[in-house]
């Protein structure tokens, strides 16, 4: 039987099949040679089950993946973490306010989408706290990038018949930092979900995340999307500081007029990328973006 995994505890996995929920062990010659930290099998994963019992089985194969969207670990051994895999596209959200937003953060989290196959959409959340013309002033950079911008309001619906329509039909993974509303829009998206949010567990859980694994669910109209953990810090994983420039579209006309091949584009002289930078043709923030994020890249080398 074959079926999709939409949760991860422990060493078990929850597999859907057609409507239904079986709870499946993994097949020991599954995990040889995967003795990393990542399990051999992840959310979003396609898989041949044999039964064992009513509703719970073994996973036997796990089938090819098309993307998968990861980002490297911290601690002292770093490790490439995968959260989901065969999606389609990367939700990508901040929050106008409470917390404010990170554009570096929304650049990373681009960066490992188009590394990992996927389409990156950006959502800023939590609008009713901020202006109409604050609003048109945050999403400005982001729509310069040229992907899709969402403003909304996961509480009081603004903005969220357009968001859903993005997501109706299609697979995607949302993050975003703790508390920028990720469960409250996919309550809103689909009341039946009933997803824990801050409000409810503040009491007892004050400053810790409300998420804390990554589920996969099944959108009513049609689609999947993956709730998940807010992300601190999102670490690259699997791009070299030589590449960087390659994930920059706005870069690439540039390339050419760089005097040295390898240009880094930080300090070196005749370099078509500052030039340009200067001439206002590449925006100053996402430039500034690339040299933190080169530099930071080269520290880990
Ligand atoms: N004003 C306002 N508050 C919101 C909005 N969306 C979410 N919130 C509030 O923000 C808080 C955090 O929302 P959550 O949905 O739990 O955030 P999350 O991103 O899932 O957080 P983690 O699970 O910890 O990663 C809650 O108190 C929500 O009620 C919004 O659009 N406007
Ligand atoms: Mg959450
Ligand atoms: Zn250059």
């Amino acid at each position: 039987m074959r079926g999709r995994v939409i949760r991860i505890s422990g060493l078990k996995c929850l597999v859907e099949i057609d409507e239904s929920n079986w709870l499946c062990e993994i097949r020991g010659r599954l995990k040889s040679g995967h003795r990393k930290a990542n399990s051999p099998v992840i959310v979003g994963d396609w898989v041949d089950i044999v039964p064992t019992a009513d509703q719970a089985g073994v996973i036997e194969a796990v089938h090819p993946r098309t993307s998968k969207f990861s980002r490297g670990a911290s601690g002292a051994r770093p490790f490439e973490q995968i959260l989901s895999v065969n999606m389609d596209q990367l939700v990508v959200v901040v929050s106008a306010r409470e917390p404010s937003p990170r554009i570096g953060f929304i650049d990373r989290a681009i960066l490992m989408a188009v590394k990992g196959n996927l389409q990156p959409i950006i959502c800023i959340n939590k609008i009713d706290l901020i202006s109409i013309d604050e609003a048109s002033l945050l999403m400005a950079p982001y729509v310069a990038l040229g992907y899709p911008v969402f403003l909304t309001d996961a509480l009081g619906g603004e903005g969220m018949h357009d968001f859903k329509s993005a997501l109706l039909g299609r697979t995607s993974i949302i993050v975003g930092q703790s508390g920028v509303g990720k469960s409250s829009l996919l309550n809103f998206i689909e009341p039946g979900l009933g997803l824990k949010t801050r409000e409810i567990m503040t009491r007892h859980d004050r400053g810790r995340h409300t998420t804390t694994a990554v589920h996969l669910f099944k959108l009513k109209q049609g689609g999947y999307i993956a709730d998940t953990p807010g992300i601190k810090e999102l670490r690259l994983w699997g791009i070299k500081a030589a590449e960087l420039d390659a994930y920059y579209p706005e870069f690439e006309p540039m390339l050419s007029q760089c005097k040295f091949a390898d240009c880094s584009h930080l300090h070196e002289p005749h370099c078509g990328v500052r030039e340009a930078v200067e001439g206002q043709q590449i925006a100053q923030a996402r430039y500034d973006g690339y040299r933190r994020i080169f530099e930071g890249l080269k520290e880990d080398e």
